[in-house]
């Protein structure tokens, strides 16, 4: 009796070896394991004879893609955004999408309060300083920062991630505000308030973005919304690049009219403004912020499973389009 074929899978970027390593052992793999940047011609080139894809790094998968894919039923993102996925043309197509919610959480909102505290405490400023040898001695108003205990956060965006951030909020005695196009049930905000978007950027002490990146949200915080913002403000953006104007946010960094950005996430990454780069109350991250050992090794397993479980005929856990189910290429 002759062995079935292996399904053949595509993984877009590297992973960790040893999830290559398992992965090698139940598919025909093709692993880029060198991690160069695959152009669009390349994904559609490996693509054209896979069964199944890990989308490791936020690969575009588009109609014109997936035209050429006969064979594909599933594309797995290693991701809880999928702003890279055009999920009516996965549909069209029979292709199953899949991301990676809740796993990293907990992770994600951890990074937000690093990148808080940071720009808040000057933590980047105040270590480049040093590290250059300019700390001669101790003076009383060396690097002043904003406060974070006991002041109001303002979270737009309240997602899984968003009450992960407003439960470390209590922790630090913050009320906290929040915005999302409608008040959830009291019981699901994590003791937050909703309030209307211009109201949460005049009240907040402090601003966390967390929103999913769509064409509604495009510089959602644009020169506009930051001239509501308290000038004592750090604004954090943990969601998606274009989510803010960074043209508009560079001019009010530099200007004084907003006192410190933390930023994980950047319009046109990872080509960065280069206005950024000039200014010290600005402190920034390569998106990173599911960047733990844990949390990328549970969003990778998580992939993993959406993938054979569609590959296997049966329903993965986080189906992103369901109305593809009964259409599905198989
Ligand atoms: C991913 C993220 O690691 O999950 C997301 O949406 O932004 C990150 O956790 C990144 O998008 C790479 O795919």
């Amino acid at each position: 009796m002759s062995t079935p074929e292996k399904h053949r899978v595509v993984v877009t970027r590297r992973l960790y070896p040893f999830l290559i390593d398992e992965l090698r052992t139940a598919y025909a793999l093709d692993d880029n394991q060198d991690d160069h940047l695959l152009s669009a011609d390349e994904l559609a080139q490996r693509l054209a004879t896979a069964d199944g894809a890990l989308i490791v790094g936020g690969e575009r998968v588009g109609d014109a893609l997936l035209a050429g894919t006969p064979r594909l039923k599933v594309v797995a993102n290693v991701a809880v955004g999928y702003n890279n996925l055009d999920l009516p043309a996965c549909t069209k197509h029979g292709v199953v999408a899949t991301n990676t919610p809740d796993v990293l959480n907990e992770s994600v909102a951890d990074h937000g309060f690093a990148l808080l505290l940071a720009a808040a405490r000057r933590v980047g400023e105040s270590e480049r300083w040093l590290r250059v040898g300019l700390w001669k001695r101790w003076t009383f108003d060396m690097f002043p920062g904003a406060d974070i205990h006991g002041k109001t956060l303002g979270i737009v965006g309240m997602g899984r991630i968003g009450r992960s951030i407003a439960r470390r909020a209590a922790g630090f005695s913050m009320r906290v505000i929040y915005h999302n196009r409608k008040p959830l049930p009291a019981a699901e905000a994590a003791g937050a308030e909703w309030v209307g978007k211009e109201d949460l950027l005049r009240e907040s002490d402090h601003v966390i973005l967390m929103v999913p990146y769509a064409p509604s949200t495009h510089h959602l915080i644009g020169a506009a919304e930051l001239a509501l913002m308290k000038p004592t403000a750090v604004l954090v953006n943990l969601a998606r690049g274009g989510v803010v104007d960074d043209r508009a946010l560079i001019r009010a960094l530099r200007d004084g009219r907003l006192a410190a950005a933390g930023l994980d996430v950047f319009e046109g990454e990872p080509e960065l403004n280069p206005g950024f780069l000039e200014l010290e109350n600005v402190l920034m991250t390569p998106h990173i912020a599911s960047s733990t050992r844990a949390t990328r090794e549970a969003m990778a397993r998580l992939a993993m499973r959406n993938l054979a479980e569609t590959l296997a005929g049966r329903r993965p856990p986080s189906l992103l389009n369901p109305d593809v189910w009964d259409q599905r290429r198989r």
